[in-house]
């Protein structure tokens, strides 16, 4: 079951750049930094808000460290911008089947990592009504 929006993925050219902004106009502070090789980003998760399920929801901001990785190509063609949501569930697996069976293209078999531990499949835009859409397990939840 979905139980919150775990977070909203956005695309930025220059990483620290757009940290300060969001820390100067909105208050809000890095809790993470990572770089996930396998999906060519490095990333900062900012904590929004904790949710009923008693996680939390995040803005994850996403700088490519290869053009040809899905933010870099993403990137060259839109500029910066909205790039993903995310829904936070207790089981991915469960639910990425769920939706499969309801036709919706599931990109990956089994989930990848994802930040901090997590664990992450996504839906193609294509099927969702142009919204790339993923879907995401917690550390602390699997
Ligand atoms: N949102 C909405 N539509 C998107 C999109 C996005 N983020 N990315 C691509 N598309 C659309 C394109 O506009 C294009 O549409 P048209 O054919 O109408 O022009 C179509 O999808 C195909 O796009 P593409 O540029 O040819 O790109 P690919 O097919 O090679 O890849 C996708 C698209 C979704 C398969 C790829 O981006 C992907 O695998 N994404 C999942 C992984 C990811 O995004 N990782 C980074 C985030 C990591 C994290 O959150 O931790
Ligand atoms: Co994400």
């Amino acid at each position: 079951m979905l139980t919150r929006i775990d977070h909203i993925g956005i695309a930025c050219h220059d990483l620290d750049t757009t940290v300060e902004f969001y820390r100067t106009t909105y208050g809000f502070e890095v809790f993470h930094t990572e770089v996930n090789e396998e999906q060519g980003v490095r990333e900062a998760m900012l904590r929004i808000n904790g949710t009923d399920d008693g996680h939390a929801s995040w803005i994850q901001l996403l700088e490519p460290v290869r053009e040809d990785s899905p933010v870099g190509k993403w990137l060259a063609k839109n500029g910066e911008g909205v790039h993903h949501i995310a829904f936070g569930t207790a089981d991915v697996d469960g639910d990425a089947d769920a939706v499969r069976d309801k036709g919706v293209r599931v990109l990956y078999d089994t989930p990848r990592a994802g930040s901090m531990g997590s664990r992450i499949t996504f839906l193609h835009p294509k099927d969702c009504h142009g919204v790339l859409t993923e879907l995401v397990t917690s550390a602390t939840e699997h």
